[in-house]
């Protein structure tokens, strides 16, 4: 999905995964909601979602993430403008229309989650022959991806983490086995809750995606040892969405320009002005980090409603597809029927993963990034904008994170952030995601209108 642009192509991969993996679990997934309903009305609650919502400890939650949301959407809207306005522009077959919904099969990935692959397509070679394909680069610097993992570390030990236990190195699955064994094979990082016993899970192959989902999954498990000294009660993150936040907070820094030098991922003799490089480089990580509110905010609500049995099995594709519409303007590239059950291509509706908590994380995450600037002394306070903080190499940023991730469950949620922004009464806020892409989001704003692009999605 990331590398081929042949609409016809992806549209066989796209369908081919839907039809492969929706039929045949709808039925078991109705039938796995009932009895996961069975189970919590017995123990009084009206249905698995009011448990789902209290595991995040925050009151009046769905509101709290519309309100979130409500700050976001302007900047996703341009950005979707842009997206479709540039695959218009260059699509010769008339599958993406400057003024509909996009198509969900030409974005790079299998879910429509992450769009970075099509970064290339979005802007003109010109505009990117300073930059170098980060997938390209690790290729060619690195032969297994065990050194991948090393390199992985290395951020976290340049903020005074330990390297990893030997037995995370022994134990561990970095790369698909070949012993005909078929594993599940989305990334997971596991707590065996004794002496150091942590280790990752993953069928990793070198390119820029596995490169950073490493990241993510070191986060978890540097989060397992950094709490490990709790009572086993408290051997969690303050709250899940906080554990999913630590790695991807450690993402930003490992994708802001100086380090991006750094890892060899910037051509030494490129000519591109910086201004423009930071503006790619921008949208390079709103690619990756902005379509993920929509779709995880869409994922949930439908989830939501099922368990709550506002949306009934025989309307389970058309509710998907119409939030997908709503939250992310995007539209299933053939037509579907409720034979189809296009949730269950994602890994955690099947494995009946809560999601909001990548919403939750893809806001705080950026919230733990400035305070982390600003313990190295850098960020909006000391004068310098959001985005070009580094603080790779920071123990000072190391140092409020670890004292952070120590407090595990032990303490509420909001303690937890207090320790790390020093505020009063810190709560779950989108401004710094806004701030940071804010030279972006005026770009956009720019282009859109110089283009003609059409905006939304109505
Ligand atoms: O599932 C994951 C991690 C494991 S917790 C690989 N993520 C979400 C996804 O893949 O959909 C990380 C980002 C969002
Ligand atoms: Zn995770």
């Amino acid at each position: 999905m990331a590398k081929t642009r042949d609409y016809s192509t992806l549209l066989e991969a796209w369908s081919g995964w839907r039809n492969a993996v929706g039929p045949p679990s709808k039925q078991l997934f109705s039938r796995m909601i009932e009895i996961n309903n069975l189970g919590v009305q017995s123990a009084g609650f009206h249905d698995t979602s009011e448990i789902w919502k209290n595991e995040l400890g925050i009151s009046n939650l769905e509101n709290i993430v519309d309100d979130l949301y409500a700050t976001i959407q302007p900047l996703y809207v341009q950005l979707h403008a842009f997206v479709r306005g540039r695959l218009s522009a260059i699509d010769k077959t008339g599958v993406v229309h400057s003024d509909r919904p996009l198509p969900a099969h030409v974005l790079g990935n299998m879910w429509a989650q992450n769009w970075e692959p099509i970064l290339p397509q979005l802007l003109p070679t010109a505009a990117l022959s300073g930059g170098e394909d980060a997938t390209q680069v690790l290729r060619r610097r690195y032969s297994s991806f065990n050194q991948l993992v090393v390199v992985a570390q290395d951020f976290f030990l340049s903020l005074g983490f330990q390297p990893l236990p030997p037995t995370f190195w022994s134990r561990s699955q970095f790369v698909r086995p070949n012993d005909g064994r078929k594993p599940v094979c989305h990334g997971s990082a596991t707590d065996f809750y004794s002496q150091e016993d942590v280790r990752l899970l993953m069928c990793g192959k070198i390119n820029e995606d596995d490169f950073y989902t490493l990241h993510h999954e070191m986060g978890h498990l540097y989060y397992f040892l950094t709490y490990s000294h709790q009572p086993f009660l408290f051997r969690s993150g303050a709250s899940s969405a906080f554990h999913e936040a630590i790695g991807d907070t450690i993402i930003y820094a490992a994708m802001a320009t100086k380090h991006r030098h750094r890892l060899g991922f910037v051509s030494t003799g490129n000519k591109t002005n910086p201004k423009d490089l930071d503006i790619i480089n921008l949208l390079r990580q709103a690619l990756v980090k902005i379509p993920i509110l929509p779709f995880s905010l869409a994922l949930e609500k439908w989830r939501w409603g099922v368990m709550a049995g506002q949306i009934k099995p025989n309307q389970y594709n058309q509710a998907w597809w119409n939030l997908k519409l709503k939250y992310q303007g995007i539209v299933p590239p053939i037509e579907r029927s409720e034979k189809d059950f296009d949730p269950a291509s994602k890994f955690h509706i099947i494995s009946n993963t809560p999601y909001i908590r990548y919403f939750l994380s893809s806001v705080l995450q950026v919230q733990i990034f400035q305070a982390l600037c600003e313990a190295s002394g850098q960020g909006p306070r000391f004068g310098k904008p959001l985005n070009q903080c580094d603080i790779y190499g920071s123990i000072e940023a190391g140092n409020r994170l670890r004292e952070m991730m120590s407090l595990g469950s032990s303490h509420p949620w909001n303690v937890a952030l207090k320790v790390l922004t020093h505020e009063e009464n810190p709560k779950i806020d989108a401004q710094p995601l806004m701030d940071y892409y804010q030279p972006l989001h005026e770009w956009l704003v720019i282009e859109n209108r110089r283009l003609n692009y059409t905006i939304g999605f109505d």
